[in-house]
């Protein structure tokens, strides 16, 4: 008789559970004795979806599909691709150790087609519904025409939707219309640290039917549903609908006999339902109260099957964590692992010879040849990588005409205006997006040329009115900016989602986001994972720092510089004036469009041929501009990360290498020092990380052997003679800039902000913190001998 498809999936279900429980087990069984420490691999956590991830990657999912698997099933997922024949055992022998398979799903740094790199909870989720957004977004502007619709698919652990990320997405989707987007919930009713709250699926239910999704509730299997048409089912289902949640895992943990008991002592009086039980071993009473809907493969593939529209859905399905496993249900198996006996009894369970452990079909029943056709015909593994997006050309500057007396986001704005009006191709893939701060950061020109995003066209109220307003908000199908709620988290996931375009839709787009600086720390991880991700996007933030004077206390930034500098795969740039933000903006839009596919070079740390994201901290303060010709030394250094605007002499005493919107107090600082200290260089820091990432990356080439490996800041300082001090000065924490000194040995003098900022003047809060022409002059006065400088007032 030929196997049905069930029957298939049923032993593929099975190697899929022992694949990914043994990859952890052996990890654990070879390292453990080199550290005495195990290292982990959440085989509970697991075991939880291997029948939901059994069902969608051999059946149900279709090659534009994408998923974002919840981080703790890594195994499960590594075990399928391994049987799809997309990952190695060599990567599986060395799963969680030095370039093996990874703890979570990895983008970069696994090679079985990661669609979304995943490990902080809730961001994959998320994730998902900005990548649908995405989908229609390059649909609606003509692009990937013989790409079908994909559906964008999250596994999310039930604990995982306490993440409020979750929700602010779900908001956001809503305003969208999100469509082809299927979140399902693996819920075991268990986190971490324990067993969740009862009736919580009632919440989820209500909540995502407000927002327009349909919900699914997978609750019983079929074993269930069959017994509770038998004479007394009725009363066996009401039990288990009553039944507590930590009850009801204690008991999947216990066994069949003490179900039995449980049951006889509660419902066992009540007619027929006593012969229920009574007729079935502790073996199938077991199997019977443990067959809920989420380790039914039939439920589970009429649940997903039965879903022929393109609106959002939540799955809801019940399942044990730990299931299969001896651990099941116990409240305490999240990182639990089995021990070496119960693992030679699960092996015996398996028919598993040793040494056939990694064997893909030993111990099934099913003729191997038939399992492999099977796997062969799979939908899901006819997925091609896309090809290459090709790279859109960007003109070689980028200019606005010069302005007296600018700040550098407003010549921001006067660029976006400028490559609105542009016919070039790179023009319109720029996708712009800002969480409620499109007009405060200055996108509104670029929105009145470009137009906002909607599937569905909606006229300007205001202006149909003849209201009179400077900006048009129309929205189209062809529009360029998408607009956010306030949730910066929101901001960065759907940058991710653009940034990844070129790699999921196979269309390149060039996202710019634009935000308050402060608020990166809002959004923090959820640009730690794009990057992580190797998403790729530009991202302007402005106000920042104190300079932001009115503003007052928290909203204005110290340590964001430090982000940018410590946040690997993104280049951060500070620039002081317009002139160099253009040559900046430039760079960026063709350097987030550079290969990813090199790995970084130890020799060019600074990714140059692969690329990366971009961050630019721009200032509403209005400062005079420098009105020179932009020559190509000048450019390079403004890229490389600094350059000097006034060069120091032979006998320098001091440089000041200064940061962004403080560059009028270097400048006047070196003017009131010159007549008392000789020579004094200003340095100009564009980009105190890229600066800071060649340095490093010259002093370990050289160690390596490369004895002629230099770096721009070394170049820089070296004709700067040892004996001359560093002032350096920015509005932002001072380690930005301080770790100069070290480069050839000056000393120096780090002056930047420390505390949090306070309302006031500009000029009052300068004073304050001691990053005015003063203060600088002072710093100066203390690294130098020399006679005292004659400008330098008593500083408060
Ligand atoms: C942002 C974040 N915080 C904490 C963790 C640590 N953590 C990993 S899994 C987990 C609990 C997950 O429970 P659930 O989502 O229900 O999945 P289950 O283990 O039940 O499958 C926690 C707290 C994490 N990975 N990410
Ligand atoms: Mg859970």
């Amino acid at each position: 008789m030929q196997p049905s498809r069930i029957d298939i999936l049923s032993e593929l279900e099975k190697k899929v559970l022992w694949l990914a429980s043994w990859t952890i087990h052996n990890a654990n069984h070879i390292r453990d004795n080199v550290d005495g420490l195990k290292v982990g691999g959440h085989q509970a956590s697991s075991a939880s979806l291997a029948t939901i991830m059994t069902a969608l990657y051999f059946d149900i999912l279709r090659p534009q599909d994408r998923v974002a698997v919840k981080p703790h099933a890594s195994p499960i997922f590594h075990a399928i691709q391994y049987l799809l024949g997309k990952q190695t055992r060599e990567k599986l022998e060395n799963f969680r150790g030095y370039k093996g398979a990874q703890s979570y799903p990895s983008r970069t740094k696994d090679i079985d087609d990661v669609d979304f790199s995943t490990g902080s909870v809730g961001l994959g989720v998320a994730q998902t519904l900005f990548s649908s957004i995405v989908q229609d977004y390059v649909h609606a502007h003509g692009m990937a025409k013989d790409k079908p619709e994909g559906r964008m698919i999250a596994l999310v652990g039930d604990a995982e939707l306490d993440e409020g990320n979750i929700f602010e997405a779900l908001l956001e989707g809503w305003k969208q219309s999100l469509r082809n987007c299927w979140w399902i919930v693996d819920y075991n009713r268990q986190s971490l640290d324990a067993v969740v709250r009862e009736g919580l699926w009632e919440r989820y239910e209500q909540l995502f039917k407000n927002f327009g999704w349909e919900v699914v509730i997978v609750k019983y299997g079929a074993l269930q549903e069959d017994a509770f048409r038998e004479p007394g089912g009725d009363k066996l289902r009401a039990w288990i609908d009553a039944c507590p949640n930590p009850l009801y895992s204690a008991l999947v943990f216990q066994g069949g006999a003490a179900w039995r008991k449980r049951l006889l002592d509660e419902i066992g009086d009540q007619g027929p339902v006593t012969a229920l039980i009574e007729k079935r071993t502790d073996d199938e009473l077991a199997r019977l109260m443990n067959n809920l809907g989420g380790h039914d493969l039939p439920a589970l593939i009429k649940a997903f099957g039965s879903i022929t529209h393109d609106r959002p859905v939540c799955f809801i399905c019940y399942t044990v964590k730990g299931f299969g496993l001896p651990m099941a249900g116990h409240k305490d198996n999240h990182a639990g692992l089995m021990t070496p006996a119960q693992m030679e009894t699960f092996r015996t369970q398996n028919r598993v010879r040793p040494g056939h452990e990694w064997d893909k079909f030993e111990g099934l029943t099913l003729p191997p040849e038939k399992l492999q056709a099977f796997l062969e015909k799979v939908p899901f593994a006819q997925r091609r990588p896309a090809a290459k997006a090709a790279r859109l050309r960007i003109p070689e500057t980028i200019s606005v005409p010069p302005q007296a007396v600018t700040s550098t986001q407003t010549g921001f704005g006067a660029l976006m205006n400028e490559i609105g009006k542009s016919k070039e191709a790179y023009a319109s893939r720029i996708v712009t997006t800002s969480p409620d701060v499109t007009v405060s950061t200055n996108l509104g020109a670029w929105v009145n040329r470009r137009g906002l995003f909607a599937r569905a066209s909606q006229l300007d109220t205001f202006r149909n009115e003849r209201i009179p307003s400077t900006f048009a908000w129309e929205f189209s199908p062809q529009g360029q900016h998408i607009e956010l709620g306030i949730a910066e988290m929101n901001l960065f996931i759907l940058l991710s989602a653009l940034g990844l375009s070129h790699a999921i839709e196979g269309e390149r787009l060039l996202p710019i986001g634009t935000l308050y600086d402060p608020f990166i720390a809002r959004g923090l991880d959820a640009l730690n994972y794009a990057c992580y991700q190797d998403a790729r996007f530009i991202v302007v933030a402005t106000p920042s720092g104190i300079t932001l004077a009115p503003e007052g206390g928290a909203h204005q930034s110290i340590a964001q510089p430090l982000i940018g500098m410590a946040q690997d795969g993104l280049a951060a740039f500070e620039p002081a004036f317009v002139d160099e933000l253009a040559v900046m903006l430039r760079f960026a839009l063709d350097y987030i469009q550079k290969d990813g596919d090199v790995a970084p070079s130890e020799q060019d740390w600074l990714r140059d041929e692969t690329g990366g994201s971009i961050y630019l901290r721009l200032s509403t303060r209005p400062i005079e501009q420098p009105q020179r010709a932009m020559t190509d030394d000048l450019k390079q250094g403004i890229i490389d990360g600094g350059y000097w605007l006034r060069r120091p002499g032979p006998n320098a005493q001091v440089v000041v290498a200064y940061t962004g919107a403080i560059a009028p107090e270097a400048i006047e600082a070196v003017g009131l020092m010159s007549e008392d200290r000789r020579d004094v260089g200003l340095l100009a820091v564009t980009s105190a990380d890229r600066l800071n990432a060649g340095w490093t990356a010259a002093q370990r080439a050289r160690e390596r052997g490369l004895v002629h490996a230099r770096s721009h800041i070394e170049r820089l300082l070296d004709d700067v003679p040892l004996h001359c001090g560093i002032v350096t000065v920015l509005d932002g924490h001072p380690a930005t800039l301080s770790w100069l000194g070290g480069v050839h040995g000056h000393i120096t003098r780090g002056l930047g902000v420390e505390h949090f900022g306070q309302t006031g003047s500009l000029p009052d809060l300068y004073r304050h913190y001691g990053i005015d022409a003063n203060a600088i002059i002072a710093a100066a006065q203390g690294l130098t001998a020399g006679r005292p400088i004659r400008y330098l007032r008593a500083l408060p």
